[in-house]
């Protein structure tokens, strides 16, 4: 038994004129809570300190920039690390990252229980797009505000696991688990920030885009028998609607808990990491079952190459 007790720390919106000090009293609420439900690991949402800015079409980079963080840790956000070490909780929480050198990430960062980083992940599946786009009902420039990642997929030995982060749309890829799954990874904590309604089709609302949320996170954790923990930033932003359904999904697959809110909520649940052992013995046993002579595809292309007309 090498069980984990993980609170999934759902947050409700942050309006664009909220600073962060207002967000990390929330944050730290919920970490006060997971500590009496008694927490080991505490997982917040993707861009956790900010509204979800790439709703916005900001051309002055100096004015994108402030939501970004040129420091991890930084003022704002050190009683989240000092109070963190002081119970003894692993941390994750997604924000944006402004390196020294001037490149942008949506960046997810997983703290030790001294509250010391021991890993970093950039977000590497940007949706939406770059340039304002007049046909959508709102904007989603991820393309814009942000580089693709450029740290792969790793993994992290702590906590007596090996743990991996993912951020929002990558848990809708199958190669985000898979390359993490290949480095023996027993649970994967995403955070996300997923508009309610599909800004090129409105008819796909929040039960579709909840079902999809699921679906991709269930899908994830059983092909790699491991467990995924995917925690929303959900509610109104700025008249703009996020889904919840925060979750944690067993390596079976199954949902074991899930948020009934779209706002501040926490989930907590204890997570034994050695059920993920008779998956990855057994029916995903990569080494016995997978056949990569037949996987090049997957990587020597991109997009779609279509058969011949015949
Ligand atoms: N948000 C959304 C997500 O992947 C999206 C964007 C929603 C893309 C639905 C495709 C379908 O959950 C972020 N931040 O990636």
């Amino acid at each position: 038994m090498r069980v984990i007790n993980v609170a999934a720390a759902q947050l409700g919106p942050i309006q664009r004129a909220e600073g962060r000090e207002v967000v990390v009293k929330r944050m730290l609420a919920l970490m006060d809570e997971a500590k009496s439900k008694g927490a080991d690991l505490i997982v917040y949402p993707e861009l956790a300190l900010t509204t979800f800015f790439p709703r916005w079409y900001v051309e002055d980079q100096a004015e994108v920039d402030l939501w970004f963080e040129r420091d991890m840790p930084n003022e704002a956000v050190q009683p989240l690390f000092a109070r963190a070490a002081e119970y003894q909780m692993a941390m994750n929480f997604g924000y944006a990252e402004l390196t020294p050198d001037g490149h942008h990430f949506n960046t997810s960062i997983l703290t030790d229980r001294t509250g010391k980083i021991v890993g970093k992940y950039r977000k590497i599946h940007l949706p939406g797009h770059s340039e304002f786009d007049p046909e959508r009902d709102f904007q989603h420039l991820e393309k814009r505000y942000f580089e693709p990642g450029d740290l792969g997929f790793p993994v992290w030995r702590t906590l007596d696991g090996i743990f991996g982060m993912a951020v929002c749309n990558d848990r809708r890829w199958p190669e985000t688990y898979r390359v993490m799954a290949l480095q023996g990874v027993e649970m994967v904590l995403i955070g996300y920030n997923t508009p309610s309604f599909n800004s090129q089709k409105g008819s796909e609302g929040p039960e579709k885009r909840l079902f999809h949320n699921r679906l991709a996170v269930q899908a994830g954790a059983y092909q790699n028998s491991c467990w995924v923990v995917s925690v929303a930033k959900a509610g109104d932003e700025d008249g703009f609607p996020l889904i919840g359904g925060s979750l944690i999904v067993n390596p079976d697959g199954e949902v074991v808990i899930e948020a009934k809110t779209d706002g501040d909520e926490l989930l907590v649940h204890p997570c034994d990491l050695d059920d993920t052992v008779f998956g990855k013995k057994t029916i995903f046993d990569f080494a016995r079952h997978r056949r990569i002579e037949h996987y090049g595809r997957i990587t020597s292309q991109t997009g779609v190459i279509l058969p011949p007309e015949t």
